[in-house]
């Protein structure tokens, strides 16, 4: 028998109700399938009759499963509510007595309150550890509901209470607790960080997808294997949270479950009070192709539904914006019974005999364990697509005053009486005093509750989360390997892009490397001269290539493939960067040491996706990062919005972050090989941001020696002519070195002037490695001073320094501490130019003449050059000192 009307009809309109009774007829005889085809050739029916039917992506406000298609618990829900107990009043206890401690220190108690079940039925029913030999599920937590998760790992025995004493105090003589995900922090804990709202969503789509990509590709195993992500309802906020999902959908991920833990609230107040988060989400999902399943009410509502002949239940139910459905939760059940029930007649006596404290303790979906697991239970046997599972919740539930209140997320601490209450709600076995002081409770081993929760968590292969590397480590290809790199262009005008890609394409014919190698890319492939590699390993595409390519018949066409190799993202350097994070701490997460270089237009990296890139390197991944086009002068033509003059400023605060900027393809060789050496031989936790330019010029070979230098930073490339040793020395990176070569000419031949050209490669290395040691040096007092490479590299390289760079000043300026008096710097701060390369380069001074021009003005100043033949030569250079600062033009 199909579920009785749930919505009211107006009494007058009783052609509907006819309608509707023949429908219902059709569905008890034939069956809920014949119900839908017969809407289906209805709705058909109608747009051909011009009827402009409405599309509708709501479905009615009530849970998805009905009770009809429930299965039974499989646990001992009696066991479960007390061990969630203990998990709640362990993370309310220790962030509570923290914030005692230490007031200010902060934490959440608010969120894992409301998220508690959902995460409490995952851990004793659904996360999988393990799958045979295969790691298992990966879920991403929800990030400031921390202390719940380190909370059920105290009671599984995994964290001490030293730890939790700890918590947020990582810098005590006892390591303590990270306020939330970091795997930089807690390496063997953490996998994912999340707290940054919007990241993880996002990155569990293309983590699922990078699965898929694994699977297809024939490097992991297929499981069955899934990726939860859990996030709040606020943080739908975010784009990147919502950015992605039809990637999901389109890639059949029905490996991948959202959970959105819809307390209604975020920090300040509700998510949608004028509206429903659920119906919004709702919409936006099944519009997008997933799945959906609402867990809107508890088991305790299943009778009031039944019972509800009528409609008028679901009406209210669908009338009631989130500010009411918060109000109701923050109040009692005398206004539940006024405010809620008492708007009809019908629905007031719905209720009539249930007490107040019963109306109360009508459940949300999302806080009853029957309900979550049903959901759980068919969003993982849902195939063909992703499902979201929307869980109705109450934020702060339990926490007395501050349950549904606006400012409940700020909640740190509770009143001595409030945690009595707590402790009494939820059946605490500890006496009011310890109570009161909030101390940490954790039943002995052998209790029914930690053997039970030990016996679930060892059916579904181990604990959760839990991070565990290790990893083949890879046999780096020798230098030689890039031969072709290092042997110069034979006077050919070749950019360091294109000597990128013949890399990649050797590195990809690699025999045991190849394979690893992920090339990712935005829609940015024909910008960067990438097309030859589409034919050489393909584009990932899930379905194969369903369609004839319009280009097959020609060498480089458009070849997709089920296991192609290329991730060409489409125009998301979110998503691009995600999939750089799936890939780079694949090593991690599923043992295999993917390498992911990934290739942009430099400026919409690091200052677009940079929490991303943050998140990237906390989450210890590997990879290369290739910012191309790079260069704010070297970019001609595309002004202001895409000129780069300043990624490498962003890249420097990245700890584990590994910026260059080379000038020649050899350089590149050198660069990268020494990364695959150290990320994937030596196992570092470290990554390589490298500028890639689009000017061409002929490539020298490969002088010799030169290696170490172009791994530290700088080396010199071209000493001057002169008998006598230079009297400046030219820095130069990327496509300026070219620059500084020609002033190091002009200054030659027009001035008598000797100069030395060094290419830096990177000044944030020998930044990095001048820090350590000035910090080492004043460590030590006593003891002989150690120096830094660039004062090493300069030993007996005399006089004044013009450092010229396609980048912002404070690039080579980074050096100042240790060079600076003897540094005239020049780069390109302010904001870019359409024009061509002569003219931005003459715009932002770092053209040969501007540098030849400020070498000569220095050594006028030092003493060592006629004043008035440097004036004079301002003008034979054409640099107008009149000109408007570049900086602020
Ligand atoms: C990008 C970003 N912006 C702001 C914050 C600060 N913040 C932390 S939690 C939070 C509210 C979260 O609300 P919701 O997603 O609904 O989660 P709930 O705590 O309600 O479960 C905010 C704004 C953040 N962590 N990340
Ligand atoms: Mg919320």
């Amino acid at each position: 028998m199909h579920a009785k009307p749930k919505f009211a009809l107006e009494p007058d309109l009783q052609e509907i109700a006819e309608w509707i009774e023949a429908f219902d007829q059709v569905v008890d005889q034939d069956g809920t399938a014949q119900g839908a085809r017969l809407l289906e050739a209805l709705s058909r029916r109608a747009r051909e009759a011009g009827v402009d039917t409405p599309v509708q992506f709501n479905t009615p406000y009530v849970n998805t499963i009905p009770v009809s298609e429930e299965v039974p618990y499989p646990g001992d829900r009696a066991m479960e509510r007390r061990i969630k107990s203990l998990v709640r009043w362990n993370a309310m206890a220790m962030v509570h007595r923290q914030n005692k401690k230490d007031p200010g220190i902060g934490g959440h108690i608010s969120t894992f309150s409301s998220l508690a079940t959902l995460l409490e039925v995952g851990f004793n029913h659904f996360f999988h550890a393990k799958y045979g030999d295969e790691p298992g599920d990966f879920v991403y937590f929800q990030g400031h509901a921390s202390p719940g998760v380190y909370a059920r790992a105290f009671l599984e025995g995994r964290l001490t209470i030293d730890q939790l004493n700890n918590y947020r105090h990582e810098l005590r003589d006892t390591p303590g607790l990270s306020s939330y995900p970091h795997p930089w922090l807690m390496s063997n804990f953490w996998r994912f960080p999340t707290v940054s709202m919007g990241l993880g969503p996002i990155s569990a789509v293309y983590q699922a997808r990078f699965m898929r990509y694994l699977e297809n590709r024939g490097l992991i195993k297929k499981t069955p294997r899934k990726v939860w992500a859990f996030i709040g309802d606020g943080e739908t906020d975010e784009p990147e949270s919502l950015g992605s999902i039809t990637l999901a959908s389109r890639e059949k991920l029905d490996n991948l479950i959202f959970v959105v833990n819809c307390n209604l609230q975020r920090l300040d107040g509700p998510v949608r009070g004028n509206g429903k988060i659920i119906n919004e989400l709702e919409a936006a999902f099944k519009g997008a192709g997933w799945n959906v399943i609402k867990v809107i009410w508890g088991s305790s509502w299943d009778a009031l539904l039944e019972r509800d002949k009528t409609g008028m239940l679901v009406k209210r139910m669908e009338e009631c914006v989130d500010g009411e459905y918060q109000a109701f939760k923050a109040k009692d059940g005398a206004f539940v019974r006024k405010e809620f029930f008492g708007k009809y007649p019908e629905t007031a006596k719905l209720v009539e005999n249930m007490t107040d404290d019963e109306i109360w303790h009508l459940q949300r979906g999302g806080l009853d364990p029957q309900k979550v697991y049903n959901a759980y239970y068919r969003a993982v046997q849902h195939t063909g697509g992703p499902t979201i599972i929307l869980a109705k919740t109450i934020k702060g539930y339990g926490l007395s005053s501050a349950q549904a209140r606006n400012a409940t997320h700020q909640e740190k601490k509770m009143t001595e009486e409030a945690m009595v209450a707590f402790r009494k709600q939820f059946d605490i076995p500890i006496p009011d005093a310890e109570a009161k002081d909030a101390l940490n409770y954790r039943p002995a081993d052998d209790s029914p509750e930690i053997k039970y929760m030990q016996k679930r968590r060892a059916e579904l292969g181990g604990y959760m989360p839990w991070r565990h590397v290790e990893y083949p480590k890879l046999e780096t290809p020798p230098l030689e390997f890039f031969a072709e790199s290092l042997a110069g262009s034979k006077g050919r005008g070749v950019s360091t892009t294109m000597g990128y890609v013949s890399m990649l394409r050797t590195l990809l014919k690699h025999p045991t490397i190849g394979k690893l190698v992920v090339p990712i890319v935005p829609d940015e492939a024909r910008t960067f001269g990438m097309e030859s590699i589409f034919r050489q390993v393909g584009i990932y595409a899930s379905q194969g290539q369903l369609y004839k390519p319009h280009d097959q018949d020609m060498l480089l066409y458009y070849r997709e493939e089920k296991d192609g190799q290329i991730l060409e993202e489409g125009i998301t350097e979110a998503g691009s960067m995600c999939s750089f994070t799936a890939a780079g701490c694949s090593y991690a997460n599923y043992g295999v040491p993917m390498i992911p270089f990934f290739i942009y237009y430099s400026m919409f990296g690091f200052q677009r996706i940079g929490d991303l890139i943050w998140a990237f390197a906390d989450a210890r991944g590997k990879g290369f990062l290739l910012g191309g086009t790079a260069g704010r002068t070297t970019l001609a033509g595309e002004g202001l919005q895409h000129q780069d003059g300043h990624s490498l400023i962003l890249s420097s605060t990245v700890p584990t972050c590994a910026s260059y900027d080379p000038a020649y393809v050899y350089e590149v060789a050198v660069i990268v090989q020494d990364g695959l050496r150290r990320m994937y031989q030596e196992g570092e936790d470290r990554f390589y941001y490298i500028m890639l330019y689009n000017e061409d010029y002929p490539m020298p070979e490969m002088p010799k020696g030169v290696e170490e230098g172009i791994v530290r930073g700088i080396y010199k490339v071209k000493a001057s002519e002169g008998k006598k040793p230079a009297t400046i020395h030219l820095f130069g990176s990327g496509s300026i070195l070219n620059e500084a070569l020609r002033a190091q000419t002009i200054l030659a031949e027009k001035y008598g002037v000797q100069a030395d050209v060094w290419s830096v490669t990177s000044y944030n290395e020998l930044r990095r490695d001048a820090l350590a040691v000035e910090r080492w040096n004043w460590m030590h007092p006593a003891e002989k001073p150690k120096t830094p490479y660039i004062h090493k590299v300069l030993e007996g390289a005399e006089g004044p320094i013009v450092a010229a760079s396609d980048f912002m000043k404070a690039v080579p300026d980074q050096l100042a501490p240790w060079i600076g008096p003897r540094m005239v710097t020049l780069g390109t701060d302010g904001f870019g130019r359409s024009d061509n390369r002569e003219h931005l380069r003459r715009h932002f001074e770092v053209n040969a003449e501007s540098i030849a021009a400020a070498a000569l003005s220095r050594l006028a100043r030092d003493g060592k050059f006629d004043v008035k033949k440097a004036q004079k030569a301002f003008g034979e250079l054409n640099v107008n000192v009149d000109k408007k600062d570049p900086a602020w033009a």
